[in-house]
Order: C-alpha cells, then structure tokens, then sequence
C-alpha cells in the first residue's frame, strides 16, 4: 500500500450543488472507488483564485488515500470522477466544478527525475502545456502554492518531497506570511 495525495479545488456550483457539496461527493467518489480508500481529509479551504483576479474564490481542500494502485490509474480514476462532477476541459484558468489533481503518491517520481525538476523550474507561464495532462510526480508547482500546502499539511503534514527532501510542513513553512494568510477555514 502507498499513500497518495490528493488536491481538490472548486470555484463553480454544479447545478445546485455548492462547491462544498460538489467535493464532498468527489471524497466520497475516491473512497468508493476499487483499490482506494480515503485515509485522512483536510478542512475546507476558502483561497483566492490563482492567478489573481482569474474568477472567483475557490474553495480548497486534501486527502490522503491508500492504494495499492499504479500512479495512472488512481489519475484515470481521478479524471472519471471529475467528468462525473462536471468538469469540462475547456482554456487553462476556467472556473472549474471539481479538479482533482494527483500531488504525489509515496517517493513516486514520475515520469523521471530529471524532467520532473524540468517541469519544477517553469515559471506558471512556461508552464502551459501542463493542459496536456502529462503525468508528473510529484505535481510539479505543489511546492509555489499555499492552497495546496495549507490543507495538506492537515492530512500528510510529514509527507516528504521525494526530489527537494522537504517535508510538506517545511514546504509551508517556506511560503510567504501575505500568501498562508489568504488560504482561510470556511
Ligand atoms: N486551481 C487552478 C488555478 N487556480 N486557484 C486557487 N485558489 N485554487 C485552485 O485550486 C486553483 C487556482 C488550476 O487547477
Ligand atoms: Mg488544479
Ligand atoms: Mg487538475
């Protein structure tokens, strides 16, 4: 069994359902999924939209599920649930009903290291092509966001990036006070 964690992020009501709503039933959809189960789950974050001024806020969120999965298919599993909940892969900075992004699974380094850190050294704008979905582990701008680190250190605070050696914690810990202080408990 590996432990694997998982990003959530929504700014964008499906149908009636709160963005709340929608990614509780995102969890509940991970956890009921063969060969996962949810072991921890972070409180809902109010955070932001990434770039500044992209759409409205989102709310944020993390768990950690064990699987004894391959790193593509918990992703297929991940890709099927969000289309369930809504999402349409439209231009890069949409508001979005559900997105689940696959942060790291155990020291899985995906596809190797070498362009792993490639994909850690863009900038956001170089970036771009992440649209095509390409399989990298650990998510390779993870470390640069506060709405991710701050709920995972709810669930995986110890969890250590297997390429910069940091603990999730430490990862937090290195951010800016202006960027931690607008990632808010709903
Ligand atoms: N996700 C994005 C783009 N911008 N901003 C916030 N605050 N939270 C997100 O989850 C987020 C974002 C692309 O997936
Ligand atoms: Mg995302
Ligand atoms: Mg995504």
């Amino acid at each position: 069994m590996t432990t694997a964690i998982v990003a959530l992020g929504a700014n964008q009501p499906l149908g009636d359902r709160t963005p709340v709503e929608t990614l509780d039933l995102a969890l509940a959809r991970l956890d009921g999924c063969v060969g996962m189960r949810i072991s921890a789950r972070s409180r809902w974050y109010r955070t932001p939209a990434f770039p500044a001024g992209s759409g409205p806020d989102f709310v944020n969120g993390a768990a950690t599920l064990e699987t004894d999965l391959l790193a593509t298919e918990v992703l297929a599993a991940m890709h099927a649930i969000e289309g369930d909940l809504g999402r349409r892969r439209r231009e890069r900075w949409a508001p979005r009903t559900c997105d689940l992004d696959l942060l790291g699974l155990g020291d899985t380094v995906l596809p190797d290291a070498e362009t792993a850190r490639r994909w850690m050294s863009l900038s956001d704008a170089e970036a771009q092509a992440d649209a095509a979905d390409r399989l990298i582990l650990p998510h390779p701008r993870m470390q640069t966001r506060a709405f991710v680190l701050v709920p995972v250190c709810d669930v995986a605070p110890d969890w250590q990036h297997p390429l910069l050696g940091k603990t999730a914690r430490e990862m937090r810990d290195e951010l800016p006070p202006e960027a931690l202080a607008e990632v808010s408990p709903l």
